[in-house]
């Protein structure tokens, strides 16, 4: 008889016929590991000519649904890529009319104008039987990752023949915070590439571009208050830039793939390039009793700053629709703030003593509750919680050290506060081999604590700092490493223990990543079928 043995969990299916292994079909898996999945042998065959995305009968949104029309077009255009191309009369002799296959698409609630937020439901079920495929979700977000699973189920023989298994999936993100970090300081990144991050990003499950605009290096943010901020301080004052279109495009291409932006602007360090625009701003460092010439963090310590501040949160609130906002708040050096007569002056008027931290505390927190005042959440660094300073309890801490970061969980978790998880997840870093499996191997809630404290803990970010990156190097650096934390933060602890089974899908989705023209590096040894370019 025939048996089939499941073969690495969902890959290959291999038949024994007589004692004889041979390879049947191959189930195409799903990256990240849908939180059910159940395949079957049955399958049939797809044809571009009679394939279509529809909405349900029963589906708050019909056409016209900006986000869903877009989204039918997208995976079209993904799953049929020849098609699309215009090379479709290739390899088409069939001796039997193709059979019609419609993938019916429903939503419980409309909202396809509006923005993906923290609470966005983004559960799906998808059926794929004979003919038809029914796609049914609570929101418009929640169809988009429907629709990313469909395109990662259907597989191409090699005659180019499209197929499709018999597939149940019911679907649900573990975290609702799954974001990735571009530094746009370091080095400029085109808008074509902030643009291709967010499809791979979708392609993955991320939901949030967590975009670090600006820092030292470099101001590319064109601010409408200040545009002095970029003209003086981005590497160059037009090419190198983002203007309000710029990011407005950034946000609405996010948007179409569920993803929401988060911006950061980080202070009071790391702000080197805002003192070029905003003469004032920074604190000016002093040695042997006379200014330098050089300057510190920005100046805690004068009421213009905090008028600055308000004036661009005011203006962030205005063009980023997100409901978060990063404040930055890491790694402020004290030593040009200790050099300064004026701030001594402040910290002995305030009653801080010598303790820096406390000046710092201070300013972090007028400007966090100037956020809260514009009705945004804060996100903060970690430096911000270990000063050990009142923190509005709505503030949501992200690690990013690397050393005992679960220690950290613990204490900011006990402290009530929702918390990020970034330190294991730095993949600027490379190394020789598998570094991946790193990634995968994080257990985000594997902290000391109580069950209300793991739920605290919001999500995680890939970060990509930008010292060593460019757009030579972003695509290859971040796929398909950062996938491995896609998968983390999306499936079920449980079932994706194990990288070893998890290896091969992530073979076969770094060559569907390929495929849809995205130059993600190899994870070791072996060959794709697509290898364009
Ligand atoms: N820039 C900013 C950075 C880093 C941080 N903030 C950073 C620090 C250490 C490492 C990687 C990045 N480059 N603004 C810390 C959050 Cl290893």
């Amino acid at each position: 008889g025939r048996i089939l043995i499941p073969y690495s969990t969902f890959n290959f299916y291999k038949e024994y016929l007589f004692g004889f292994e041979t390879l049947v079909f191959q189930v195409h898996g799903v990256w990240p590991l849908p939180q059910q999945l159940h395949q079957s042998a049955d399958r049939g065959c797809l044809s571009p000519q009679r394939f279509s995305f529809t909405y349900g009968r029963d589906s708050a949104a019909q056409t016209g649904c900006s986000v869903l029309d877009a989204a039918f077009k997208r995976y079209f255009s993904i799953i049929f890529p020849d098609f699309t191309k215009g090379s479709e009369n290739r390899l088409q002799y069939v001796w039997s009319e193709p059979q019609p296959f419609v993938v019916s698409v429903s939503v419980k609630t409309g909202g396809c104008d509006g923005y993906p937020d923290e609470d966005s439901d983004e559960s799906y079920n998808l059926s794929v039987s004979e003919g038809q495929a029914v796609l049914r979700s609570v929101t418009v977000w929640g169809a988009l990752r429907g629709l990313e699973s469909f395109s990662q189920l259907v597989y191409q023989d090699d005659y180019g023949s499209y197929f499709i298994n018999k597939t149940e999936i019911v679907d649900f993100p573990r975290f609702a915070f799954r974001g990735l970090l571009l530094d746009t300081s370091r080095h400029y990144l085109p808008l074509h590439a902030i643009l291709k991050t967010l499809d791979a990003m979708a392609y993955s499950k991320f939901n949030v571009f967590h975009w670090h605009i600006v820092d030292d290096p470099s101001f590319p943010y064109q601010s409408r208050t200040f545009p002095d901020l970029s003209n003086k301080g981005a590497f160059h004052p037009f090419t190198h830039i983002y203007t309000q279109s710029d990011v407005m495009r950034v946000i609405e291409h996010a948007r179409m793939r569920g993803i929401r932006v988060v911006p950061e602007f980080d202070s009071p360090g790391h702000t080197q390039s805002w003192g070029k625009g905003q003469p004032g701003l920074l604190t000016p460092c002093y040695k042997g009793g006379v200014p330098s010439g050089s300057f510190g963090p920005v100046d805690p310590t004068i009421d213009t700053t905090y008028k600055f501040m308000e004036s661009l949160l005011k203006e962030v609130k205005f063009v980023f629709p997100d409901s978060y906002v990063h404040l930055g708040g890491d790694e402020v050096s004290f030593a040009c703030w200790q050099s300064n007569p004026n701030v001594r002056k402040f910290m002995e008027k305030m009653g801080f003593g010598k303790d820096f931290t406390k000046l710092e505390s201070f300013y972090m927190e007028s400007i966090m509750n100037m956020t809260a005042a514009l009705n945004r959440t804060s996100i903060v660094w970690q430096d911000v919680f270990d000063y050990h300073e009142r923190i509005p309890q709505d503030t949501v801490l992200e690690i990013w050290k690397g050393e005992k970061y679960q220690a950290e969980l613990s204490r900011m978790t006990q402290a009530g506060h929702r918390v990020l998880l970034s330190a294991p997840w730095y993949i600027n870093h490379i190394s020789y081999g598998q570094d991946w499996r790193n990634s995968y191997a994080v257990q985000p809630q594997n902290f000391s604590g109580t069950e209300e404290q793991k739920k605290l803990v919001i999500g995680g970010e890939v970060a990509m700092w930008g010292e060593y990156v460019d757009a030579t190097n972003l695509t290859p650096r971040l796929w398909p490493r950062a996938c491995a934390a896609a998968e983390r933060l999306w499936s079920n602890e449980e079932k994706t223990l194990n990288a070893d089974l998890a290896f091969p899908r992530l073979e076969e989705f770094r060559c569907e990543l390929l495929r849809r023209g995205i130059q993600a590096e190899p994870l070791f040894v072996g060959h794709c079928k697509h290898e364009y370019d």
